[in-house]
């Protein structure tokens, strides 16, 4: 077969390849066996704040679909499963007493999988946070970083060494940003001293659990925190665009690797935000706790962002897509960069409006492996949404999904040949979901799912994985629509 791309590279035999969910965006059932609301809850119940005022009360009904599902991962051969734990499951309120139906849901699916032969790599928090626990501050009170300690150290003792790899928090730049900062996410909060606390207490409350996790299991526990790290280009040379670029890398990035890896906060982000905070949260000893040794990092990649000195007032709020990405605010997430401007990329671009650029994978994995070179790095997220049709043949012919993977993982391939310890990749995201903000008007899955009837029907993007993970090669992207 000719093919326009520069397929057929193998991966070594023991790369670990699977797919990614979290909790709030499949499960549904948000009403049952004790669940308590979570932020997203209260947040999608708010109007005007998710797009067709969709909510994640059903969403794909994985819930009470887990054999099915699991049924479905083991057709496509998936050698592992990132999944997340619902907090407001297992301690309804956030702290006191636990739920019984919440452990035994997660014990028995992480079991299904352990006999499907499908390693569990269970995430601890995807964002949604008992309510309870808002109400008393949220993430701005440190108060909660203790609280999902002890949630933490619960799920250890149940879970136990069924739990392939531990990951404390996903994406803590969204959480603390989107939710408190721009108020694009639950809690829709729009307080940048807020934002910051937030920043730290989720760094803390890495720390602290990933200290109870291993007290609970000893070291063999494989602990990891996932990151979405942004890869971010100055426009030109010029000293201001660098200077630019080197405070979006410092709130974006810097702010969690350095202290969770480093044991420090970079000095650049105190004179950046001393109008907004003096990081007064921060307490002695916080840095030891925060700075844990981790066997993997976790990094989730989808696209590049570009930006110079701001010339003139801030322009936010035109109702294109945020800077980074996410839902447009009239607020910026961009806590300590008033004088930043990002610029628009340009395409190809997904549905998200993210551009398409495989390069910046590489770049970021191996900038990870040449600053932590004994840290083993993951992909725990990659993947698109497109506008997906289904065919007169009952299929979903998503090429563009096809090809965004295919160059992807190709790009994690050429990190490795350049020296990158890259262990594992995870499609983001198995099944269409609730994109949050954005409801379920953006498909990411390589599995679609028909939200009238819930039937699951995997897109050629998931029989070409399938592939992939059978043979350890890449296939040629050209093949999908041929594959059954
Ligand atoms: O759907 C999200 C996921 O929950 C976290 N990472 C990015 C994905 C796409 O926006």
């Amino acid at each position: 077969m000719t093919t326009s791309r520069p397929s057929g590279r193998q991966f070594p035999a023991d790369f670990l390849w699977g797919s990614a969910t979290a909790s709030y965006q499949i499960e549904g059932a948000v009403h049952e066996d004790g669940r308590a609301p979570s932020i997203w809850d209260t947040f999608s119940a708010t109007p005007g704040k998710v797009l067709g005022g969709d909510t994640g009360a059903v969403a794909a009904d994985h819930y009470h679909r887990v054999p099915q599902d699991i049924a479905l991962m083991q057709d496509l051969g998936l050698q592992a499963y990132r999944l997340s734990v619902a907090w407001p499951r297992i301690q309804p309120l956030g702290s006191g007493e636990f739920n019984q139906r919440g452990l035994d849901f997660y014990s028995d699916l992480i079991d299904r999988l352990v006999e499907a032969g499908i390693a569990p790599v269970v995430t601890l928090y995807h964002w949604d946070l008992p309510q309870a626990l808002e109400d008393e501050g949220g993430w701005a009170n440190r108060e909660t970083a203790y609280r999902f300690a002890d949630y933490a150290r619960k799920l250890a003792e149940v879970f136990g060494e069924r739990v392939t790899v531990w990951t404390t928090l996903n994406e803590p730049w969204c959480a603390a940003y989107l939710g408190y900062g721009s108020g694009v996410h639950a809690p829709g909060r729009t307080d940048p001293v807020a934002a910051l606390a937030a920043v730290h207490h989720l760094n803390l409350a890495h720390g602290l659990a990933a200290r109870a996790i291993r007290e609970v299991l000893g070291e063999a526990a494989q602990v990891s925190i996932t990151l979405n790290l942004h890869v971010t280009r100055a426009a030109s040379d010029a000293p201001d665009d660098v200077a630019a670029k080197a405070k979006v890398d410092t709130v974006a990035n810097e702010v969690f690797l350095q202290p969770l890896l480093e044991g420090h906060y970079p000095a650049a982000v105190f004179p950046q935000t001393a109008h907004i905070s003096d990081w007064s949260f921060v307490q002695d000893g916080d840095l030891e706790l925060i700075q844990v040794p981790i066997d993997l990092l976790g990094i989730n990649y989808y696209s590049t962002g570009r930006v110079r000195r701001l010339e003139g007032a801030p322009v936010v709020g035109d109702g294109t897509p945020g800077p980074d990405g996410h839902k447009s605010s009239e607020v910026s997430p961009w806590i300590g960069c008033d004088d930043v401007e990002f610029l628009p990329q340009p395409g190809p671009h997904t549905a998200m409006g993210w551009n398409i650029e495989p390069g910046g994978l590489t770049e970021l994995l191996l900038e990870m492996h040449d600053r932590y070179p004994t840290v083993p790095l993951a992909v725990t997220e990659n993947g698109a949404a497109f506008a997906d049709e289904v065919s007169a043949d009952g299929r979903v012919h998503d090429v563009a999904r096809v090809e965004y993977l295919h160059d992807h993982i190709d790009a994690v391939g050429s990190a490795m040949d350049a020296g990158a310890d890259v262990r594992g990749y995870f499609v983001w995201s198995l099944m269409d979901n609730f994109e949050w903000a954005y409801g379920y008007d953006r498909r990411f899955g390589i599995v679609r799912v028909d939200y009238d009837t819930l039937e699951r029907t995997p897109k050629d993007s998931a029989l070409w994985y399938r592939e992939l993970v059978r043979t350890g090669t890449i296939p040629p992207a050209e093949l999908a629509p041929t594959l059954s």
